[in-house]
């Protein structure tokens, strides 16, 4: 324990998304959520209801301050918070039920978000198609996985996605599982979009009007396939659209340490360069062509729909200053 009462677990998993040990917007929701029952688990605290739910409104502010941009991360501390809210639990154990019922049911029905998406997605693609896609989406895995076994594959170009080369990863599960792939430079994706048939990317965050926010040059990516007439699918669970997007509210971006563009020892010979590091860019809603979520296929400018449908609930909630400035209380009436 912390001396604030936070299990170390909890501080690990929190500390593990920050520095991207944990990574990919729907990992880091469902590490949120276990962190959440974990907490719950192992509250050292006075066992009575009113201190359990500061308890755990202190746990969820530490989660969601650790990364901003995927909104994942947030809707999945808000699912849990909401239904420990919902639960109204008369006794201390009701209200750790609460909690840990809630997060065991977010965690697995995010992962069945994730094969409905693929299967749906797989269906998609055309016989022998070559598929482009960039950084590493579990998601967009999953679908290419899913696609091959189908027998529609020929081959996956698959970006480095620099700075921290994510693509690596991807190349290493798709080649685990059979799937030919051919890793290049983010910047040869023009040159090769001529052979592409499909774009195929997750996303961290859908805005309401259907921008797409997802790593780093994704942007670039899409511009490409638009210019080449290639569609562009976008994997994404309901949980990674923002409801705060609905009252306007911008997708924040992060920008991470200088260190991961150069190494630090030239950042010293070489002073008077800045260097700026964006972890995200947003796509707009026209160089998209459809959003692919469990309960559907979406024109981009759809979301808003889905966002009525499965967060309406989160928008009374929403006060103006996003997820960061909700606090627990904000769940009570
Ligand atoms: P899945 C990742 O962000 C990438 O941007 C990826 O496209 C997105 O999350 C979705 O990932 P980061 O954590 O949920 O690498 O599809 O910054 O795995």
């Amino acid at each position: 324990m912390t001396e604030q009462g936070v299990p170390l677990k909890v501080i690990e998993i929190a500390e593990g998304i920050k520095t991207m040990r944990i990574r990919g917007a729907g990992r880091i929701a469902r590490a949120a959520a276990e962190a959440l029952k974990i907490a719950a688990l192992e509250y050292g605290g006075v066992k009575e209801v009113s201190p359990f739910k500061k308890y755990v409104g202190k746990v969820a502010d530490l989660l969601i301050a650790t990364r901003p941009t995927a909104v994942s991360l947030p809707n999945a501390v808000m699912y849990v918070l909401a239904s420990l809210h919902r639960a109204n639990p008369r006794t201390f154990e009701d209200a750790v039920n609460a909690v840990v019922f809630s997060a065991e049911k977010f965690i697995n029905e995010s992962i069945n978000a994730v094969k409905i998406i693929a299967e749906t997605a797989a269906k998609r693609i055309r016989e022998n198609s070559t598929i482009l896609t960039h950084c590493h989406s579990s998601v967009a895995i999953s679908a290419i996985i899913e696609a091959y076994k189908l027998g529609r594959l020929v081959k996956v170009y698959s970006t480095e996605t620099r700075p921290i080369f994510q693509g690596r990863i991807t190349a290493k599960q798709l080649l685990e599982n059979g799937v030919p792939v051919v890793q290049i430079p983010d910047s040869a994706v023009r040159y090769v979009m001529h052979e592409v048939d499909h774009v195929i990317i997750g996303a961290d965050t859908v805005a309401s009007n259907g921008a797409v926010v997802n790593k780093i040059g994704t942007s670039q990516v899409a511009l490409a396939a638009k210019e080449a007439r290639v569609r562009v699918y976008v994997v994404a669970e309901t949980y990674k659209f923002s409801p705060t997007t609905l009252i306007g509210e911008p997708v924040p971006i992060e920008f991470r340490d200088p260190a991961e563009i150069v190494p630090e020892s030239w950042l010293r010979n070489h002073p008077r360069v800045k260097v700026l590091n964006p972890s995200f860019d947003v796509t707009p809603p026209e160089h998209i062509d459809a959003i692919i979520t469990e309960i559907g296929v979406i024109p981009p400018q759809a979301a808003i729909l889905v966002l009525m449908e499965r967060l309406g609930w989160a928008l009374d909630k929403i006060k103006q200053g996003g997820f960061a400035k909700i606090k627990f209380e904000d769940f009570t009436e």
